[in-house]
């Protein structure tokens, strides 16, 4: 890909951190001159992020501009969002979903939440640093079909099991679905949750999977 492309320049803009004002332009270009949501992210606003959390890893960059990155690459998924809630697509079911307890990686989480809501799932987002109670409080009182977890670092990921124990415990009936980094198809099946998904597009896969949704 070239650094000139209008997709590299979004690239770049996360990169740099420019400004949201530049990035919600570059981006409402690219979907003006017909790029699909799916290129923009990959190609442009997580290509972006992955730069810059190879430049982190390799200590060529701090977290403060990490989080810059990250405020930047929010702002350009927000007009895709916008997109997508202007399309009004009739929900094929309901999902809650959120970052567990202790983790505030929301990144590839909001990802998740994005694609799925594109593919026409209703979507609850929790944020991050959920806690099991809340899990359940929400499944309560919402009664989604599926729910979501994600967690992005080894320490954080037995909030995910934590979640399912309680939702056990309380006898609740919803569909589990994971992911995250350090999370396997392995520990799906050792804590008991129904599906995993490595990325965002096999999430939306996984999702119809589990639930059965043909469309
Ligand atoms: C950005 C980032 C941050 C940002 C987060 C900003 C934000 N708003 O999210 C900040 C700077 C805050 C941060 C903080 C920390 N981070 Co950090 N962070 C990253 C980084 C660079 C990128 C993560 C990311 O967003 N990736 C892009 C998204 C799209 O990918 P993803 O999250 O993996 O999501 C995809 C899949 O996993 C999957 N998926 C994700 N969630 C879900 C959910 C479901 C249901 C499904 C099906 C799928 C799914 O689909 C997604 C889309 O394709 C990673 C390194 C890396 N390359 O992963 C480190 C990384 C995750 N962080 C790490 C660490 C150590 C930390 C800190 C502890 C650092 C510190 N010492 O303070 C803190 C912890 C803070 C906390 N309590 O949570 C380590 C984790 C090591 C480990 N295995 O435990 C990593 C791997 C860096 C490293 N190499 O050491 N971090």
């Amino acid at each position: 890909m070239t650094g000139n492309s209008i997709l590299g320049q979004i690239s770049e803009c996360v990169v740099k951190a420019e400004s949201e004002e530049l990035v919600r332009e570059l981006t409402q270009k690219a979907v003006t001159e017909g790029y699909a949501a799916k290129d923009i992210i990959d190609q442009g606003l997580l290509a972006g992020l992955d730069t810059i959390g190879g430049m982190w890893t390799r200590g060529d960059a701090f977290i403060p501009e990490v989080l810059l990155s990250a405020k930047i690459m929010s702002a350009g998924m927000e007009v895709i969002r916008e997109l997508i809630v202007k399309s009004g697509v009739k929900p094929v079911g309901k999902v809650v979903i959120g970052t567990v307890r202790g983790d505030v990686h929301d990144i590839g989480k909001s990802l998740v939440a994005m694609l799925l809501g594109s593919a026409g799932f209703e979507v609850t987002d929790l944020g991050v640093d959920v806690a099991p109670e809340r899990f359940v409080q929400v499944i309560k009182a919402e009664k989604p079909d599926l729910l979501g977890m994600s967690a992005l670092l080894t320490t954080t990921m037995p909030g995910i099991a934590d979640t399912i124990k309680a939702i056990q415990k309380e006898g609740l009936e919803v569909v589990t679905i994971i992911g995250g980094a350090p999370v396997t198809q392995e520990y799906a099946d050792r804590i008991g949750a129904n599906g995993y998904a490595p990325d965002a597009v096999s999430a939306v896969a996984k999702a119809k999977e589990l639930l059965k949704i043909k469309r």
